[in-house]
């Protein structure tokens, strides 16, 4: 954890954000930062007392402006580059299913695998300033880490594909219309909400938390019906809980709820 080249750690109770930070390169994605990125989530996953994650970018430009090009010159065949593309969306599913929630706070650019990233957290928070696009089209490439999967899923399927064969990028404001980002802020604001709705997802009920998310996540690849059975079988596990105990009784005391994850 401490080794880290490329990403920085803050940490307070309930929360931790992680700054991916090559600003030299607008934190372009290299290979080196993956398996960083990678260390961390697993740190992050199994650290008990870390409830929420949050990711941004270093610099006041770039939340993360892709993949690292210059690595592609390294590629010498088609199997190379799909093998990097599973290794970049292996551990971007690894994000998205996170049984913690994840804020995005995109301080800047979110291009390519930048908007890929974005894309796999629960809440992304932007900058007025922060600009949302899938520019690979024009290195004659397509997305490689779900971007044609999860921006259809996200904002509609010719949407997804007006942005991904234009390249054209999406102001911050835009993104937020089409229901990619759930909130604009000044960029002085972006990281003090970014920590202080950590902070309140925190104190919620963790396993509430975690269902919710896999009761969504999961819902939307399977039929309606099916999802509500799915619905129905995470309402029943919170019944077993001693938060739902909690959470009722604190309710009838007039008293804040104190979870336990229990
Ligand atoms: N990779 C490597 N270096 C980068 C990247 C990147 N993605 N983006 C920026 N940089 C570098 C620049 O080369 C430059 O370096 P230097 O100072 O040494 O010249 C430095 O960062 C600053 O960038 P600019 O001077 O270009 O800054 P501008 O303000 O003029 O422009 C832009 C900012 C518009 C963000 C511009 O840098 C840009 O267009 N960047 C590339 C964006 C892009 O195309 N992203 C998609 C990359 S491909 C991808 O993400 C595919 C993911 C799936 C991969 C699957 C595995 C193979």
């Amino acid at each position: 954890m401490s080794n880290w080249k490329n990403i920085m750690l803050e940490q307070e109770e309930g929360w931790a954000l992680l700054t991916l930070s090559r600003p030299k390169v607008l934190n372009a994605l290299s290979r080196e930062l993956l398996d960083e990125l990678n260390e961390a989530v697993d740190w992050v996953e199994k650290t008990d007392s870390i409830r929420v994650l949050i990711l941004t970018g270093d610099g006041e430009k770039a939340f993360v402006a892709g993949a690292d090009i210059s690595e592609f010159t390294q590629i010498e065949h088609a199997g190379q580059a799909e093998e990097l593309a599973i290794k970049g969306q292996t551990l971007f599913n690894r994000i998205e299913n996170l049984p913690k929630p994840v804020i995005m706070a995109v301080n800047g650019y979110a291009l390519g695998g930048g908007c890929e990233l974005a894309l796999c957290g629960d809440i992304i928070l932007a900058s007025e300033h922060a600009r949302f696009g899938q520019p690979e089209i024009n290195l004659g490439i397509i997305p490689g880490y779900g971007g044609t999967q999860r921006l259809a899923r996200v904002v509609g399927k010719n949407m997804a594909k007006y942005l991904c064969m234009t390249g054209e990028m999406l102001t911050a404001a835009e993104a937020h219309r089409l229901g990619l980002v759930q909130k604009v802020l000044p960029a002085s604001e972006l990281l003090n909400e970014a920590k202080s709705l950590a902070k309140q997802l925190s104190q919620k009920a963790p396993l509430a938390i975690q269902w919710i998310k896999k009761s969504i996540q999961n819902g939307l690849d399977i039929d309606l019906k099916t999802g509500l059975q799915l619905e129905a079988s995470y309402f029943g596990l919170c019944f077993d809980t001693e938060d739902r105990i909690e959470g009722v009784n604190a309710f009838l005391e007039k008293r804040p709820p104190r979870f336990k994850g229990k």
